[in-house]
């Protein structure tokens, strides 16, 4: 990256001088939304002009780092350049159009911001996903979604190339690597000679924008549409208030790019106020490293899963007095008292807390500032009404456990999905009533703030990835050994919870030593699907719990995990 980019000057750029912030702001609120919004021309150009007119700091918009010594630092002004030049490779070069799909399969690498905005600008949908996906699951999203193109790396092009018969619809393949491979195009080398020169499409808020691909209990992963109004949500004043973002500000959202996790807190949040997204390539995860990182660099800014964090505090450093680190927020899984007073003790921080899903960005959160009530996720961040709701829609009181519903009618708030692709079906089960239904079991008490209990269905939810028994189970249907699972959470002390497969062996395999053999379905599951979902607890079983008519109580598991049977 650093070869490719070395001594690169953006050319002079024709600005977008529409502000979004500061004298000059369009009176947008919480409610009130234009009928256009594009994040890279309202966002990225705005700061690129602010930038050129001196109004902004010396921080970079991207500064990214790895694990070799390698380190980038792009402005606004560079972004704005490069993102335009990437608009003109996807749209010239590989003859993608508006409204065209594109999976986008690249690690924390400074390519992926690049072809992120650039698909903005086009108004090409893209659909971010884990690069530890396999074979399985990157054919199916592409199945599922038609995808006209693909970007990714080295390591996962023969695999997509493998999937060619299943699969022929790729009329564009875009690898970011430093080595040629064939078939493929050159993204770095491409985006050297495009054009600098792109003009932004004018979308409508609420156009698509990306698509996240969601676990749900039973079936294959559903593609979560979100428009452009997901990003426009970010700009909003209540948004704006709950981070409370500077520019001189230097976030770090460590999630995989897959999640719509770093979508906010890697892109949408930190840039929309102006501040420097940090990026850490760290792979593979190693919270030592993230404690050295935040030494490092002047890093003010984290949002990660609480898993991260306990992952930090269980590392028992002599210190964690991190120099800058100002403000520290946990999504994506449930956060216990304890962990919160722990990490203030240790580091001298509060750790906020956000609620949110592929669905919905976040939603819920505690503002910077508002008071901490252990425990809770804090209060709704407008323009969501959340409520907690019974499984007819009807609002019940507060300190009642129920669902947690968001309101959908008479207006659908910005930020929300649009819809499961291609599944009205699916899309019309989660609407209940009023509202959208989470599936999240919950309560709020009289001030407004909730407190989160537990999911409604059998989705996993392991250090902050949703997992769908179902997927668990069918990789794991495809080893000898297995002749039925059943897949559950079951809890643990540092990533809340975690898969668990009950399974009964086929007669052949009965004899077999079990410890081995657990070995063996486990890195059978992390070699047909992506590995975050393999089980790190298995235990066999001669029979599954079933109802009458033969369907697996998954449910009388869990609770037995849980201790409440
Ligand atoms: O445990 P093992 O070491 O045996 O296995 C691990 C990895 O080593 C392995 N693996 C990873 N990449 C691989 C691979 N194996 C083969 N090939 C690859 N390419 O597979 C297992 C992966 O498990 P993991 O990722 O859970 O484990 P790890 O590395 O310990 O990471 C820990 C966390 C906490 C960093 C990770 O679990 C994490 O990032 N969690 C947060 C997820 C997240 O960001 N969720 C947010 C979703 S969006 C949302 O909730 C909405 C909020 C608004």
């Amino acid at each position: 990256i650093l070869k490719s980019f070395h001594g690169f000057h953006p050319a002079p750029q024709r600005l977008c001088s529409r502000f979004l912030s500061g004298p000059g702001a369009p009176s947008w609120n919480d409610y009130v939304r234009p009928k256009e919004f594009n994040f890279a021309s309202y966002v990225l150009d705005y700061w690129a002009q602010m930038e050129m007119e001196g109004k902004r700091g010396p921080n970079p918009a991207l500064w990214w780092v790895n694990n070799q010594g390698d380190e980038l630092k792009w402005s606004f002004r560079e972004m704005t350049d490069l993102t335009r030049r990437t608009a003109n490779v996807l749209t010239q070069t590989c003859g993608l159009q508006e409204g065209d799909y594109l999976a986008l399969i690249l690690p924390r690498v400074p390519e992926w911001w690049l072809v992120a905005v650039g698909c903005i600008r086009t108004g090409i949908i893209f659909m971010p996903g884990t690069t530890q996906m396999k074979a399985k699951d990157i054919v199916y999203r592409l199945q599922a979604s038609k995808a006209k193109g693909i970007v990714t790396t080295d390591t996962l092009a023969p695999v997509v190339d493998s999937l060619a018969s299943e699969y022929p619809g790729l009329k564009t393949k875009l690898l970011v690597s430093d080595q040629s491979c064939k078939g493929w195009l050159d993204f770095r080398s491409l985006i050297k000679s495009a054009s600098p020169d792109h003009v932004c499409i004018k979308s409508k808020t609420l156009d698509p924008m990306a698509v996240f691909f969601t676990s749900g209990t039973s079936g294959l992963p559903k593609m979560t549409k979100h428009s452009h109004g997901l990003a426009l949500r970010s700009f909003l004043p209540s948004c704006r208030q709950f981070l409370k973002l500077k520019t001189s500000d230097v976030f770090w959202c460590p999630s995989d790019t897959g999640w719509i996790m770093s979508m906010l807190g890697s892109l949408l949040e930190p840039w929309t106020a102006g501040s420097t997204v940090f990026v850490h390539h760290l792979s593979p995860f190693d919270p030592k490293n993230m404690i050295q990182t935040f030494f490092k660099y002047p890093i003010t800014y984290c949002l990660a899963a609480p898993s991260v964090f306990r992952m930090i505090l269980q590392q028992n450093p002599t210190s964690l007095r991190f120099p800058t680190l100002e403000h520290c927020c946990a999504g994506g899984e449930a956060l216990l008292p304890e962990e919160q007073e722990q990490w203030r003790k240790q580091t001298g921080i509060l750790l906020y807390q956000a609620y949110g899903q592929s669905e919905t960005g976040v939603t819920c959160g505690i503002f910077r500032g508002m008071k901490i009530k252990p425990g809770s996720m804090g209060k709704a961040i407008p323009p969501f009404d959340i409520q907690i709701i019974d499984d007819k829609g009807n609002i019940l009181p507060p300190d009642t456990e129920g669902n947690l519903g968001i309101r959908i009618k008479p207006v659908k708030p910005l930020g929300l999905f649009m819809c499961y692709e291609n599944d009205p079906v699916k899309t019309e089960e989660v609407e209940c009533g009023d509202f959208y239904n989470t599936g999240d079991r919950a309560t709020v008490d009289t001030e407004g703030y909730f407190f989160f209990l537990g999911r409604a269905d059998d989705i996993i939810n392991a250090s902050g990835y949703r997992i769908g028994p179902s997927e668990v189970e069918n990789a794991l249907a495809e080893h000898p050994a297995v002749a039925e699972s059943a897949v559950v959470s079951s809890p643990d002390p540092i990533r809340g919870e975690v898969v668990k497969a009950f399974i009964v062996l086929t007669p052949k395999f009965l004899s077999h030593d079990r410890d081995q053999l657990t070995k063996e379905l486990q890195q059978h599951v992390k070699s047909v699907t992506a590995p975050y979902k393999y089980p790190r607890k298995v235990e066999f079983v001669p029979v599954l719990p079933k109802t009458i008519t033969g369907k697996i109580k998954r449910s009388e598991l869990r609770k037995k995990e849980f201790g409440q049977m």
